[in-house]
């Protein structure tokens, strides 16, 4: 993580990396997905809250469970799990020993699927393991979230949208910007092509715009925590599950 990137990060809250997956490697991804359509599902959550603009006309799919598929299939996503291009900024923003909290999983999102409201922020969530803050010289970020770009997602599509700085406010979020009904200039509409990973401290306040795109969407987030905190503990088996014995020693670190 270069000079550049870290006064960005701690200015804006988030990192957008271009182009950090090769064809390729967005092409494993999509074809085990596909493999797997089967297992696509719609949350019971309302993402879109009270906004009388984020609900769509259908609710988003998710998937989940990459890490445990059958070989070939899980290979891909075990491998950005200790992506060698994503490692150096987990390093600085997490510190040695990070791991992963909970995760993958998989947002697909077609024409008209809803959104999700603008969330997260230092104010929302009074919780530690969700903190940002600069200290000793360096950014401690909790909670952090990696997303993979596996589809385009361009001006006027829709999806990942972020209040960049949000990550420092002091005061809460008044309630029609989180609905994304009032200050939308505020709100930055992310836009990436397939290959991009946008790393964002989950203190920045971030959501989703209603799916506007002809193409699916397909965004895939792995969430990290610092080694001396956890935000979702429970979501991995402290019983070692069959999976786990198949991985390298680098990729089973990541769920010790
Ligand atoms: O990429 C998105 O749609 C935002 C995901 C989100 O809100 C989250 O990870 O908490």
């Amino acid at each position: 993580m270069n000079d550049d990137d870290k006064f960005f990060f701690d200015l804006k809250g988030f990192v957008h990396l271009k182009g950090v997956l090769s064809q390729e490697e967005v092409a494993r991804c999509n074809a085990a997905i596909d493999a797997h359509a089967d297992r696509f599902f719609q949350t019971e959550r309302t993402l879109e809250g009270d906004s009388k603009v984020l609900g769509g006309t259908d609710k988003q799919k998710w998937m989940e469970g990459m890490l445990e598929w059958e070989r070939p299939h899980c290979e891909p996503f075990r491998d950005l799990l200790v992506h060698a291009k994503i490692q150096p900024y987990l390093n600085e923003l997490l510190g040695g020993g990070y791991r992963l909290d909970h995760g993958p999983l998989l947002i697909a999102m077609d024409k008209g699927d809803g959104g999700h409201y603008l969330h997260g922020g230092g104010v929302e969530r009074q919780d530690f393991s969700q903190t940002y803050t600069f200290k000793f010289g360096r950014m401690f970020c909790g909670l952090t979230a990696v997303e993979f770009q596996l589809a385009d997602e361009g001006p006027g599509d829709g999806g990942l949208a972020v209040i960049p700085g949000s990550h420092k406010a002091n005061f809460p979020l008044p309630e029609k910007l989180s609905l994304y009904e009032e200050h939308r200039e505020y709100v930055k509409e992310i836009h990436s092509q397939a290959g991009d990973a946008i790393i964002f401290t989950e203190a920045l306040t971030h959501g989703t715009l209603v799916w506007q795109g002809e193409h699916q969407r397909r965004s895939l987030i792995y969430k990290y925590s610092p080694s001396f905190q956890a935000h979702a503990p429970g979501y991995h088996q402290t019983q070692v599950p069959d999976y786990i014995l198949d991985m390298s020693d680098e990729e089973r670190a990541m769920l010790s």
